[in-house]
């Protein structure tokens, strides 16, 4: 049986978690099984029950029990949890709301277990692979030293933000809209690095290794290892970076060193980076092969079998935009025009235009639309609204990139693992 986190068991049948968390059967408990049930959930709450053994056998702890969000991220503020092993948190939309996403609002995409207390001042990463002219290892100092830093402000997005809309569900977390966010980056040119240990002729494809595990435990089983081809990895912009918004990573967003390749699914951004492999093929690394992170590579139907060879790794993520203000929910006065403001991106490009809809898509009108700050940043959108009447309306957005391509309004092309769900982004306005 997949073991899962606690998180995740208590979301879906309390009951049932609490049985198997104490290992209880019926209405009997054995000792031996709250003993054991009393040491996990020390663990997850990373403190020990002081007096557990009064605890009634099978309570659900108060820490867990109450709130929608039962456990916290240190540095992290108002994230949902998704899922706690591995550790996976969202954005709800209105956290979303600042131009320069902060570090504490920033979503954490974990697939296994991560490092403990990783050491910034005895880091190395390592270059090496069959299209490396050599082998070479730099520890955070000498890459900080020896090469120029770069500052950019970079979208990441988890392919998988917007599973949750799928039908037949995908599994996997069950990301809404908030598995993106678009810090300030600071770091090496990936390529400058790449360059100084020498690229061969025959190079395609970089892959990367985090100092994370797999979540079996399993030694020198990887948790994760994917990459970009080598294109992208030669971009300006593709960074291997020890800062967000000017401070160190934070632990669970890969202290202290990271890939970030802007606007590709963020599965492509290695944290804890440790070792880089410049590879004469598609490099072929934990979660690159089978179903993960590839789509069909033509469309099929709902529920449709695909075979493994029938299916294309995901590249540059498509044209979406998210309402960060306001609130989904909120209510808003008849007499005053409501603002209504976002961020709009694409893989592909810049976006062009974004347009809002009051009337479930019936009329659309051009908000006004920000420069990014540099390529690969999200851009702003704002616009002012008037509302007819009171009543019950939703907001709709859709941004159109620089190609013309656009949102769809209903769920994209449906898929086994449920990526790349970019429907317009709806929020819900009372009107008094
Ligand atoms: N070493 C390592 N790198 C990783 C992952 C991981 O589990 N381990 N998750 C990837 C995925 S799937 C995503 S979406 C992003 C999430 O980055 P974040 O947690 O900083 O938001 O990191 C990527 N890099
Ligand atoms: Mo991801």
């Amino acid at each position: 049986m997949k073991k899962r986190g606690l998180h995740e068991l208590y979301a879906k049948d309390p009951v049932k978690a609490d049985e198997q968390v104490f290992q209880r059967t019926s209405n009997t408990l054995t000792r031996r099984g709250f003993i054991k049930g009393l040491k996990s959930l020390s663990l997850l709450l990373g403190a020990e029950v002081v007096y557990g053994q009064f605890m009634p056998a099978g309570l659900i702890p108060a820490a867990f029990a109450q709130a929608d969000t039962p456990f916290s991220i240190k540095g992290k503020d108002g994230l949902t949890i998704l899922n706690d092993r591995p550790l996976n948190a969202e954005t709800p939309a209105h956290l979303l709301d600042d131009v320069v996403t902060p570090a504490s609002r920033f979503f954490v995409r974990n697939n296994g277990i991560p490092p403990q207390a990783p050491d910034a001042s005895s880091w190395t990463l390592t270059i090496e692979g069959e299209s490396a002219a050599q082998s070479k290892t730099f520890t955070l100092e000498e890459l900080k030293a020896q090469f120029k830093h770069y500052t950019y402000q970079l979208t990441l997005e988890c392919g998988g933000n917007g599973r949750a809309e799928f039908s037949p569900a995908a599994t996997g977390n069950q990301w809404t809209t908030g598995a993106v966010g678009c810090p300030r980056w600071t770091g090496v040119r990936l390529k400058d690095v790449l360059k100084a240990v020498g690229v061969k002729e025959d190079a395609v494809y970089i892959g990367y290794y985090g100092d994370d595990q797999h979540l079996s435990r399993t030694p020198g089983k990887a948790a994760i290892s994917r990459g970009v081809p080598i294109d992208k990895a030669m971009e300006d912009e593709s960074l291997i970076a020890w800062a967000m918004n000017d401070e160190p990573l934070p632990l669970m967003n890969g202290f202290p060193l990271r890939l970030v390749f802007g606007g590709w699914p963020a599965s492509t951004s290695g944290k804890w980076l440790k070792k880089i492999v410049i590879r004469d093929r598609v490099h072929d690394g934990a979660k690159m092969l089978g179903k993960a992170y590839r789509m069909p590579c033509k469309p099929v139907a709902p529920g449709a079998k695909v075979a493994d060879e029938d299916m294309c790794i995901i590249e540059a993520m498509p044209v979406k935009s998210l309402i960060t203000f306001p609130k989904s929910g909120s209510d808003h006065s008849l007499k005053e025009k409501l603002t209504v403001r976002g961020h709009a991106w694409s893989g592909e490009g810049k976006i062009a235009k974004v347009f809002t809809s009051i009337d479930f898509g019936q009329t659309w009108h051009l908000a006004q639309l920000n420069a990014p700050a540099n390529r690969h940043a999200w851009q702003q959108f704002s616009t002012q609204i008037n509302f007819p009447q009171q009543g019950y309306y939703e907001v709709w957005a859709k941004a159109q990139d620089e190609h013309g391509k656009s949102q769809p309004m209903v769920l994209p092309g449906w898929n086994p693992k449920g990526y790349l769900n970019n429907a317009c982004h709806r929020i819900a306005v009372r009107v008094v």
